[in-house]
């Protein structure tokens, strides 16, 4: 009698420890627009499950009006957390407060609301690149990159194939762009309109762009999928990606250093899409009762280009890895 009791307290008590890390997360994820996206989707969906945590995962096949449901539908299955990447940066205030009212511990990723949400609402922690700076190394690299050409004084045409209209990933690599191209009179932006991060949305806009500019000399592509969209476009109308054209890409997934390698692209900039191994042990620590600032947190980046050597900072402190050497380790 005495061994049955205290079988069914070990049980017991294995059963209260295993349902005390046996939480079920909310993830409202964009879509599938990108290599990046997918690479960020796929990593979170393996390594969650793996700590024993239950993932209810969203697609919002990158529609604002199908996050909202999706969140609110977390809200009434009451997830013990809630992982949210906004499409574009308005929109959330009402949605978010429900949020806070259900209180479900709140993490923005990747994509973070404008400002004047975050100062109305309540999140446990916020993780995802400096994009502004993305924009300026983007900039560095090309006028550097140019000046190895030999081409500093030349007058350069840039045209530059944006985001998603209204996410911060695209407003502020334009704005880092923006910034450091306005240090070099020479090098003119000649167009800009958005891809939608989408490797088949790009090519329209960079057909009607060989159509229209008298010189095109770089594509500034705030992806690579839009990058490689616009090498498909190039080629088509009998031109030489990568040399008739420069093509910097951004986020540096394995298809950017393919291209690189094949010579049709020239430089992408690092934006890690792997966030699972940051985000997990958060969860763990405000488990334990941690609690982290408002401070959004950014993973450290690189760059990556045909030759390497090539400075992609205002200091010149940090320079381009060769695509060739790096591809090996790349882990999406
Ligand atoms: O650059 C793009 C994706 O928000 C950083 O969104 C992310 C961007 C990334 O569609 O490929």
């Amino acid at each position: 009698m005495k061994k049955l009791l205290t079988l069914a307290l070990v049980l017991a008590l294995l059963a209260s420890a295993s349902s005390a890390f046996a939480l079920t997360i909310g993830f409202s994820q964009i879509g599938q627009e990108s290599d990046w996206r997918t690479a960020n989707t796929d990593d979170i969906r393996t390594k969650i499950p793996l700590e024993g945590w239950e993932l209810i995962y969203d697609d919002a096949q990158q529609k604002q009006e199908n996050q909202i449901k999706a969140l609110r539908s977390f809200i009434s299955q009451g997830v013990d957390y809630i992982l949210f990447t906004g499409v574009v940066t308005t929109g959330w205030d009402e949605v978010l407060k429900e949020v806070n009212e259900a209180e479900i511990p709140l993490f923005l990723l990747d994509r973070i609301p404008e400002p004047s949400t975050l100062e109305k609402i309540e999140y446990v922690a916020a993780y995802g690149g400096d994009f502004i700076e993305e924009g300026r190394r983007m900039a560095w690299w090309t006028v550097n990159y140019l000046e190895k050409l030999g081409r500093s004084e030349e007058e350069v045409n840039v045209v530059i194939l944006e985001g998603t209209t209204g996410s911060d990933a695209a407003t502020q690599r334009t704005q880092g762009i923006e910034e450091v191209l306005a240090k070099f009179p020479n090098v003119k932006i000649a167009a800009k309109q958005s891809g939608n991060f989408s490797r088949a949305e790009a090519q329209p806009v960079m057909e009607s762009w060989l159509k229209s500019l008298d010189k095109i000399d770089v594509v500034l592509a705030e992806n690579d999928d839009m990058g490689l969209g616009a090498i498909d476009v190039i080629k088509a109308a009998g031109k030489v990606p990568g040399k008739d054209i420069i093509i910097v890409g951004c986020d540096s997934p394995k298809a950017a250093f393919d291209a690189i390698i094949a010579g049709e692209m020239n430089a992408t900039i690092e934006c890690n899409p792997l966030y699972a191994d940051a985000i997990i042990p958060m969860i763990k620590a405000l488990e334990a009762g941690e609690t982290f600032s408002r401070e959004i947190v950014h993973p450290e980046e690189g760059a990556f280009d045909a030759e390497g050597g090539v400075p992609y900072t205002e200091d010149g402190s940090k320079l381009t890895v060769k695509a060739a050497d790096a591809i090996d380790e790349r882990k999406y």
